[in-house]
């Protein structure tokens, strides 16, 4: 009987879950995009936000076939009459309203992300953040309301087998469908972030080791309409303005560093990079060490031409210009001449293609 409160609280655990992962981890994200001035970030282990926004996709994504399940356990319940017996029933109403449309509306919203498609005017993260606000608030209630019945549905132990004869479904047959469908997405698009498993990810819109490289690019110098001039020359704007062409780069000493870029849009990959440390290049400038720095692209077209590196990881010495990617010269797709790259940071602020980096006060 999927129709059955008790499949309906076994889900909705699952959701409540899922939905708090996704809350927690995607709030980790949204900050280290746009710090509060008060916030420091741990720079370690280098793959903590691989594996924070790696969840968070895989998760978003796996709510997808649950909230659908869920939707399809209590829709008779759309259609209860009366429509409206009291106040109390018109707001738990609007307010179950107000949830399924925020999470349907912000997973749709995500899943559609991880495919780069942005088929709305307005700035996916700002939409993102702040509907997530809404779901969480309109969960908290619907939560508040339907107390009872979860306490009383909560027995676990195994679905009772028993047959509906609207559906045909028995509980337990129902749930081991719903299940299998969500693992089934899980395994085929985890790979995206989760390497061993990339040989699996038919589903996902980008597959490991697929690129120049053999790194994927997210968008290329065309479409950023990026050209390095001949005379490409590195400024640092600080105390003491400093300028280093290319070779006087690769005087300095040479670092190498093991770090996945993570795409916010779902997948991930670890190389290595090879490069000057950051902070190498603040001293050189008689900059104070741990700075906080504008990083500044060449590119002309688009979002991420600029990023911002606050103290911790300006000090960090995994935190690299780095001219190199696993032992070649940076293709042009993956910022030649000299791009950024550090430990436990969302690839949106890996930038390519610097020129500047300015000292901020
Ligand atoms: N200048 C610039 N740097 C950029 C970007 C960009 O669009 N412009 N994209 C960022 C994003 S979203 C990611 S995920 C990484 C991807 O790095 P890759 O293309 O070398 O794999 O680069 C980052 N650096
Ligand atoms: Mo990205």
């Amino acid at each position: 009987m999927p129709h059955h409160p008790r499949v309906a609280t076994v889900i909705g655990r699952l959701l409540i879950a899922g939905f708090l992962l996704c809350l927690v981890t995607g709030l980790y994200s949204h900050y280290l995009q746009d710090p509060l001035p008060w916030q420091v970030f741990p720079t370690r282990p280098v793959w903590l936000y691989r594996v924070s926004h790696g969840l968070h996709v895989a998760t978003g994504t796996a709510l997808i076939p649950l909230l659908l399940a869920k939707l399809w356990t209590v829709y008779p319940r759309l259609f209860a009459w009366p429509p409206l017996t009291s106040l109390r029933h018109g707001l738990e109403r609007a307010s179950v309203a107000l949830l399924v449309s925020s999470a349907v509306l912000q997973l749709f919203m995500g899943l559609l992300n991880t495919w780069k498609w942005y088929p709305w005017p307005f700035s996916f993260r700002t939409v993102h953040f702040w509907l997530a606000w809404v779901v969480v608030g309109a969960l908290l209630i619907h939560v508040a309301v339907k107390l009872p019945l979860i306490v009383r549905y909560r027995r676990t132990g195994r679905p009772r087998r028993v047959r509906d004869p609207g559906t045909g479904w028995t509980r337990r047959g129902f749930l081991t469908a719903v299940g299998a469908t969500t693992a089934a997405v899980t395994v085929t698009t985890v790979g995206q972030a989760f390497t061993p498993l990339g040989p699996l990810a038919l589903l996902a819109p980008r597959q490991p080791g697929v690129g120049p490289q053999g790194l994927p690019v997210n968008r290329t110098a065309a479409q950023a309409a990026v050209t390095v001039p001949d005379d490409w020359r590195l400024e640092i704007v600080g105390a003491t303005p400093a300028s280093f062409d290319l070779a006087a780069l690769r005087a300095f000493p040479q670092h190498d560093a093991d770090l996945p870029i993570s795409c916010v849009e779902g997948w991930s990959q670890s190389a290595r990079w090879s490069g000057v440390r950051v902070r190498d290049l603040l001293d050189a400038a008689d900059a104070p060490p741990g700075a906080a720095l504008r990083v500044v692209s060449l590119q002309t077209r688009g979002s991420y031409a600029v990023s911002h590196m606050t103290p911790e990881f300006t000090r960090d010495p995994l935190s690299l210009l780095a001219l190199r990617l696993d032992g070649e010269v940076l293709h042009i797709e993956h910022g030649y001449p000299a791009r950024i790259i550090t430990a436990a940071r969302p690839g949106v602020l890996q930038t390519k293609w610097v020129y500047r980096l300015e000292v901020l006060p």
